[in-house]
């Protein structure tokens, strides 16, 4: 079991044991049940509105079941902390680089927040012995759920994710927008996978040769769960670059959270895709007694895709005695349909590969640090086709925006909320309406392809939202260094 902290820049204070929380305040959940081997991650909470976190890469000795491997790990966890934070609030996070020898830097996935200086921006670049200081402030506006922070290094991302840096992030409030999901059992599942070299380092990935699934860094963990009892699991892809494809055998998932963002009505599904850096959550509900596999399908990815067959990821136990369901009413949290608004102008972003030569490409080119390829004025409306030319999935991801997908090769799509990370389907098409309507988008940012082998390969571009009252706005131009650990 796991403990749950109250970060501080010094260490960690108010540390208490509890997983498995239940939305009570304080620390006094009631843990996991003993039938199960299912833990969930350690945690930082805020108090007060706000987050203080210190979060130090250096190489850790991992074991996952039989699996040994050194890799560069936050806060010696390959897991990683979850960090909780709240809508409106602040997040001050100092990233310490103890790695030997590469570079790094921290994106927070998800979350609707500057671009700039020491906020959300991926021009910032923290060597070796070095250390930076963000603060994030969250828009009141944030939408309740699971987001994410990874290393966002350029050129090195793939290798810096596979080897375990990125954590959940929760933006938390979700029973304030949903209190049916009061008391129920949280089950927070960060997902990734790992391969050693053969000197035990992770450099990476070979998908030729398997390698582990991981929940919480815990290989097919048991979840135990009453029959009738609904729990709530809030899942997210922070691997590298692999899909997964949700199902547990017997069991449907009604889907209410989708990227951080909360639906405007349930999606009960028997399969749930999630592209790499996508997040889910969603309701189970234990059937009759006995084992369902919870299980990641195979994906088809594409004849130049990497492959993805099924895998076991953990099983769900039904044991003890019968509960009462609880059932999510017909509708969530309403949020205007993109549709509706007068559309700015129209983008299409072709997504190419020269798959043998590891380059990846949109519109044809190589992503390139100093070239900004999109400017778009602060209050823009813009409908973006993107269209897949190669012989593999891709999947589409914006920073600082969420936004609306509108059809699939053509086809209308339904809408029932945002997402900030979206498939393309090979020789397909997605289309998305993305608001650029927010002050806090203001700055230089970048969109990629999220399998980080395509985007450390190329396949990235650099947007630059202005204020045209104010153009001067946009301060993140160039990389920014961190310094000397105090
Ligand atoms: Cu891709």
């Amino acid at each position: 079991m796991r403990a749950i902290c109250t970060g501080s820049r010094n260490g960690l204070v108010a540390c208490c044991v509890a997983a498995a929380a239940l939305f009570a305040s304080g620390c006094n959940g009631s843990g996991g049940s003993s039938s199960e081997t299912f833990e969930s991650p350690s945690e930082y909470r805020s108090a007060s509105g706000s987050l203080n976190v210190e979060l130090t890469i250096s190489g850790q000795k991992n074991r996952i079941g039989e699996l040994e491997f050194t890799s560069n790990v936050y806060n010696g966890d390959y897991a990683a902390p979850v960090l909780r934070a709240s809508a409106g609030g602040i997040i001050n996070l100092r990233l310490r680089n103890l790695s030997a020898n590469q570079p790094s830097n921290v994106h927070y996935h998800g979350m609707n927040v500057s671009p700039q200086g020491n906020s959300d921006n991926v021009f910032v670049q923290v060597e070796p012995e070095n250390c930076f200081d963000y603060t994030i402030s969250i828009p009141s506006g944030q939408s309740p759920g699971l987001n994410w922070y990874h290393s966002h290094m350029m050129g090195l991302a793939e290798t810096q994710v596979f080897n375990g840096l990125s954590g959940g992030l929760i933006v938390d409030g979700i029973v304030e927008k949903l209190p049916f999901l009061l008391g129920l059992k949280e089950r927070v599942m960060i997902l990734k996978d790992v391969q050693a070299s053969e000197d035990g380092t992770v450099t990476t990935p070979d998908y030729a040769k398997p390698t582990l699934r991981t929940i919480n860094g815990i290989s097919k963990p048991t979840i135990a769960i009453e029959p009738g009892e609904t729990q709530f699991f809030r899942v997210g892809n922070m691997g590298a670059n692999l899909f997964y494809q949700l199902s547990i055998d017997g069991h449907e998932m009604v889907e209410l959270v989708r990227d951080g963002n909360i639906r405007t009505r349930p999606n009960p599904q028997q399969r749930l895709i999630l592209p790499p850096g996508a997040r889910t959550e969603f309701l189970v509900t234990g059937g009759a007694p006995g084992s369902y596999a919870f299980r990641t399908l195979a994906v088809d990815t594409g004849p130049d895709g990497d492959p993805t067959p099924e895998e076991l990821l953990g099983t769900l136990i039904v044991s003890g005695s019968q509960q009462e369901p609880v059932v999510a009413p017909d509708t969530l949290v309403p949020s205007k349909d993109l549709r509706t608004l007068p559309l700015t102008r129209s983008r299409r972003m072709v997504f190419s590969e020269n798959n043998d030569a590891g380059q990846f490409f949109i519109n044809g080119e190589l992503y390139s640090p100093s070239r900004d390829d999109v400017t778009v004025p602060l209050g823009s409306v813009e409908k973006w086709e993107l269209v897949n030319n190669s012989q593999e999935l891709h999947t589409f991801h914006i920073h600082q925006t969420d936004f609306q997908v509108i059809a699939k090769n053509g086809r209308p799509e339904e809408f029932i909320g945002y997402q900030d990370t979206v498939d393309i389907e090979t020789g397909g098409t997605t289309t998305i309406i993305i608001p650029f309507t927010s002050p806090t988008q203001v700055g230089r940012f970048v969109y990629h392809c999220h399998i980080l082998e395509h985007e450390d390969g190329g396949m990235m571009q650099n947007i630059v939202v202005f204020d045209p009252s104010d153009p001067s706005a946009v301060d993140n131009s160039r990389m920014m260094q961190g310094r000397q650990c105090s």
